[in-house]
């Protein structure tokens, strides 16, 4: 097996994605503390982006504009488009594809949500550095670029320094101690990687006018924690020698995989809080406790070793929506079932006809989730059924009659 050190992997993830959208149509939002709403009848509506400037002020995703407004009473508010009654994401979507698009010129990518991708990069350092023959890398061609764990023994009266002044001093101490002229060496490669997603970072400004943050490493979990420790409009290389620093102070909820129930589990089981804590452990012992699979899994990751492949996949695999109906707004009868499975099926139909046609592919299956009020799962039931026909109707119907069975009024009329 491979020491981990084989790959360079980036994760490019948008800042702010919504409220950048909205500051590129609309320039009186630009450089302003700026949020964007969904839905704005209930107090104020929920915020899902949030600028740089609003975060100084405390306001985060998923509050209410009300409240937001309380700590930043100069937020400006830009809302989701609503159609058929719900969200309209449509505008995002294209930005999204126009930003992938960009990338995708530069290596392989694989879209992760609607604004992060992953790179393998492994192959165009390779090629680069071939052309560099030897040249040692200059700092100018890494202005936004952070070496995580540098500046190195640095004793001074660190908090006087400036954090520009830091990060260059970092860069510097960092790229007079790699070997220029070994093409083998993994640090060289990183930095030969940081090299590339700062152009493929200015590319994606010049040509979309927006702004993202990077994460380079040798693998998708350290890239994507990573691409964190420097928004905005930054990017960040974690080497494989500072990882255990990194993951020393690492809320083990924060990495990848972890989020949920897994790394619960682990917490609660090993008594531990950080991922660092994990290199305590035999793999026999991860195995015990969390399978085989997830056992090895842990044991490599926590010493920052990770394989998962950069998948080629630049579109999403599945088309969805749906729409919460919290409270009052419950759907009691079984006309307003399906009046509500038809304006989501002809999202769908609109959707998939779209992207029958820019990505030359049909879909074959058609799931449809419920979740039911104070579930904490993702979905209380899911059934599947054929889809055969890109007709709202149909697929209604079809939905309709995947679920018909789980009304639990026991009348037919009512839900
Ligand atoms: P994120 O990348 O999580 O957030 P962000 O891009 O707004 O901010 P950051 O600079 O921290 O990356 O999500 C991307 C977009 O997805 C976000 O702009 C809005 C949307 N989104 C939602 O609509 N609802 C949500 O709960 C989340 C997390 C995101
Ligand atoms: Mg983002």
């Amino acid at each position: 097996m491979s020491n981990g050190q084989d790959r360079v992997v980036a994760l490019l993830d948008m800042d702010c994605f919504f409220v950048q959208v909205e500051q590129r149509q609309n320039p009186h939002l630009r450089n302003k503390p700026c949020a964007v709403v969904q839905y704005n009848s209930w107090r104020g509506g929920g915020i899902v982006s949030v600028s740089y400037e609003a975060r100084a002020f405390g306001v985060t995703k998923s509050m209410w504009a009300d409240d937001a407004k309380k700590l930043c009473p100069d937020l400006l508010l830009a809302q989701v488009l609503e159609s058929r009654g719900k969200a309209n994401l449509t505008k995002y979507r294209e930005a999204s594809a126009e930003v992938m698009e960009v990338m995708s010129r530069f290596a392989m990518i694989e879209r992760a949500s609607i604004d992060e991708a992953f790179v393998d990069l492994t192959s165009t350092v390779r090629e680069r550095l071939q052309k560099l023959q030897g040249q040692p890398v200059s700092a100018d061609l890494l202005p936004t670029t952070y070496i995580e764990g540098f500046p190195q023994g640095l004793t001074t009266a660190e908090g006087t320094v400036e954090k520009e002044e830091m990060r260059k001093q970092g860069l510097l101490q960092w790229l007079d101690s790699l070997q220029s002229d070994n093409t083998s060496s993994p640090e060289l490669q990183l930095t030969v990687g940081a090299v590339i997603v700062e152009e493929m970072r200015a590319a994606i400004e010049r040509q979309t006018g927006l702004q993202c943050s990077a994460g380079i490493s040798h693998n998708k979990v350290l890239a994507k924690l990573a691409c964190a420790l420097h928004k905005p409009n930054r990017q960040t290389l974690v080497s494989h020698g500072s990882v255990p620093q990194v993951f020393s102070q690492m809320p083990i909820s924060k990495v990848r995989h972890l989020g949920g129930k897994l790394g619960a589990s682990i917490i609660e089981i090993l008594g531990i809080e950080y991922m660092g804590e994990l290199t305590q452990f035999t793999e026999s012992q991860l195995q015990s406790h969390f399978g085989e699979k997830n056992g090895s899994w842990l044991y490599a990751m926590c010493r920052g070793i990770e394989h998962e492949p950069v998948r080629p996949r630049q579109v999403t695999k599945t088309l969805g929506c749906g729409k919460n109906f919290p409270g009052k707004t419950a759907l009691v009868t079984r006309e307003q079932v399906q009046w509500w499975l038809l304006q989501l099926a002809q999202e769908l139909e609109e959707r998939l006809t779209k992207d029958r046609n820019d990505n030359d592919r049909v879909a074959t299956q058609l799931a449809v989730s419920i979740r039911v009020l104070g579930d904490k799962r993702l979905s209380s039931l899911r059934r599947c059924c054929a889809l055969t026909h890109y007709d709202a109707h149909k697929m209604s119907q079809d939905a309709f009659a995947a679920i018909r069975n789980y009304n639990t009024s026991g009348i037919q009329t009512e839900w």
